[in-house]
């Protein structure tokens, strides 16, 4: 059987978890190495040094979330999470990349100012105005609805479940605006909320989440 590694609190790893619980895959999830991401061990499977890694059934490892959500499509086309038409597959794949590209970057510099102990609001206020920003541009880019397309849930929900989550996380941690403010975000946020398996999984990533905050 295939496996994924993946822990609770890695966004990356939690777009991978979902299609897997939505589609029944037969993928089992385990823990990487305890030796850590940077042993040996683990760079030899996958010198990028980072999860979510796939291991394929001859044990081959397949790196990078949105490379194993199009694998695990391609591989298992039933209860398909990707849609038919190439433009309409071409904005799926834009509204995956604008969350990695603008909102998890921006995100990323919220992170690193976590602790108040050491937090640079100068920083924290350019990152703030980089998030907003980049939320916007999602926003602009998504469909009617509710879900990031429309009425089916596509890869772009795998995607984008984890990014919105660690959006909300860090304007609640550090103290700044409701990110979801618009009413396009704001609905599309509350429909993955409502969604069994996303909400699965966004209560993994809480648990995941909040621990790594306290570190
Ligand atoms: N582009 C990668 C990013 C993966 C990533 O950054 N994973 C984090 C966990 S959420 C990680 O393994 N970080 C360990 C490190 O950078 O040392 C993907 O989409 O899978």
């Amino acid at each position: 059987m295939m496996q994924l590694m993946s822990v609770k609190g890695s966004p990356y790893a939690a777009r991978v978890r979902l299609q897997i619980y939505r589609k029944n895959l037969p993928v089992e999830i385990i823990f990487p190495p305890q030796s850590g991401l940077k042993s040996a061990e683990f760079l030899k499977l996958n010198p990028i040094g980072k999860i979510p890694v796939l291991l394929l059934d001859d044990g081959a490892a397949l790196p990078e979330s949105h490379v194993i959500l199009e694998y695990l499509e391609d591989r298992f086309p039933e209860q398909p999470l990707r849609p038919e038409a190439a433009e309409a597959r071409a904005r799926m794949r834009l509204l995956m990349q604008i969350g990695d590209l603008y909102v998890f970057a921006a995100i990323g510099k919220l992170f690193r100012q976590a602790n108040p102990a050491k937090r640079d609001a100068e920083i924290v206020a350019k990152a703030d105005a980089e998030l907003r920003r980049a939320l916007g541009l999602l926003e602009g880019q998504l469909g009617p609805g509710p879900f990031a397309l429309g009425d089916d849930y596509t890869l772009a929900d795998c995607s984008l479940l984890p990014v919105l989550f660690f959006a909300a996380l860090m304007a609640e941690h550090i103290g700044l605006e409701n990110c979801f403010a618009t009413p396009r975000l704001a609905a599309y946020w509350a429909a993955l909320q409502a969604d069994a398996v996303s909400a699965k999984v966004l209560a993994e990533l809480d648990y995941g989440a909040r621990k790594m905050l306290v570190k």
